[in-house]
């Protein structure tokens, strides 16, 4: 057997259920992949995200190379050993996030000059060093260096764009090399122009990748747009290799992507709302610090079985936001991860067994219905 393989287990419509096989275990789709930027997944412990039910983690080129550096985490054992996870990581590849955090960017046909957001310092990416600096993190899925223009642009802009990130997959392909039990993913490009996407798909397949990621979307185009272009992208993908929608997305986002053949995704919406007294639930959004919870003795959500919603009341967790006390960061975040790992499952027993549609018109009725 492949040291690194996607199987489909089953398909309802354009869904699809399966699984991914890497040495660090399996990666059940579709996946949702909670954000652990600076080897932390925030608020959490490791032991904690994995009884959420995530299967793998996503890391950060762009973060860890500035800070701790990744020859220093090569030194310390790797990624998996530094941050004491040892099921599979993801990690993204750095130009995107160079784009929208870093200072005085300046991008060439080699790659990407740009100043630290955290202390100034100057550095380079280009697709060999993106490629050595998550081989130094000892990532399990490498992304290609990409580059995403955000979205509205003129056509010509998202093409010139679209056809550097190709030259860079090919570079990126290269710089990767043979390593078994490891995968690399290439990263369509392409806005929401329909050839351009279909050129983009084309010229990765040529390449050839262990999975395919579906880049430049949820970049400020709405999700009417967004279902639009994955109405046809995911299409021109390999049907047996998995497909990657990255950086999305809210609960209705992620069921979206699903019916339409996203297998993963990741998002830092459950981790950081969770840190802003933002829970997900069933019924939708939900804010602690709403008065309206001060003297309610019920759970945040009596059907969830996570620690927040076993043991605690909405009074207690309004009262610990609005006293700025850690647990309330804690305490959302693992309910929040909790639900979106719960939507997974839910999506994946429903395409197993072919009745995708009902699961998702009950998904959209408990949110009709509103909180409690
Ligand atoms: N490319 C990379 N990372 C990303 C994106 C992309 O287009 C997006 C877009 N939603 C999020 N993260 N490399
Ligand atoms: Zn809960």
């Amino acid at each position: 057997m492949d040291r690194f393989s996607f199987s489909l287990t089953a398909c309802d419509g354009a869904a699809r259920t399966g699984v991914i096989n890497t040495p660090r275990g399996q990666i059940r789709t579709p996946a949702f992949m909670p954000v652990g930027t600076a080897a932390t997944v925030k608020a959490m412990l490791p032991e904690s995200v994995r009884e959420t039910g995530a299967d793998i983690l996503l890391g950060n080129t762009y973060h860890l190379m500035l800070r701790p550096g990744a020859e220093r985490i090569a030194r310390l054992g790797g990624l998996h050993r530094f941050m004491n996870w040892d099921r599979p990581i993801l990690t993204d590849s750095g130009g995107f996030q160079v784009m929208s955090l870093a200072d005085l960017r300046k991008l060439t046909e080699t790659g990407v000059t740009f100043r630290s957001h955290i202390d100034g310092s100057k550095h380079e990416l280009t697709p060999e060093r993106s490629m050595e600096i998550q081989r130094l993190l000892g990532s399990d899925i490498v992304m290609a260096f990409d580059e995403c223009p955000a979205l509205p642009a003129d056509r010509d802009r998202i093409a010139h764009s679209m056809r550097l990130s190709m030259r860079w997959a090919d570079r990126s392909r290269v710089a990767f090399g043979d390593r078994p039990g490891h995968a690399l993913f290439g990263i369509m490009q392409g806005g929401l122009e329909r050839d351009l996407r279909e050129e983009s798909a084309e010229a990765l397949t040529a390449i050839g990748f262990e999975g395919y990621a579906v880049g430049g979307l949820a970049v400020g185009e709405g999700q009417e747009a967004m279902f639009g272009c994955l109405d046809y992208a995911p299409g021109f993908l390999p049907a047996d290799k998995p497909r990657y929608l990255m950086g999305v997305g809210k609960p209705d986002d992620i069921v979206g992507a699903v019916k339409r053949g996203i297998d993963m995704m990741d998002c830092v919406l459950p981790s950081r709302s969770g840190r802003t007294g933002q829970a997900w639930t069933r019924r939708g959004q939900v804010n602690l610090k709403n008065a309206r919870h001060a003297d309610d003795p019920r759970p945040l959500d009596e059907a969830c079985g996570c620690p927040a919603c076993r043991s605690y009341s909405r009074a207690y967790l309004h009262h610990v936001f609005r006293a700025n006390e850690m647990i309330s960061g804690m305490l959302l975040t693992w309910h929040n991860l909790h639900y979106f790992q719960q939507i997974m499952s839910g999506m994946r027993s429903a395409i197993a067994e072919g009745r995708f549609d009902t699961w998702e018109a009950a998904f959209h009725a408990d949110r009709a219905a509103g909180d409690i």
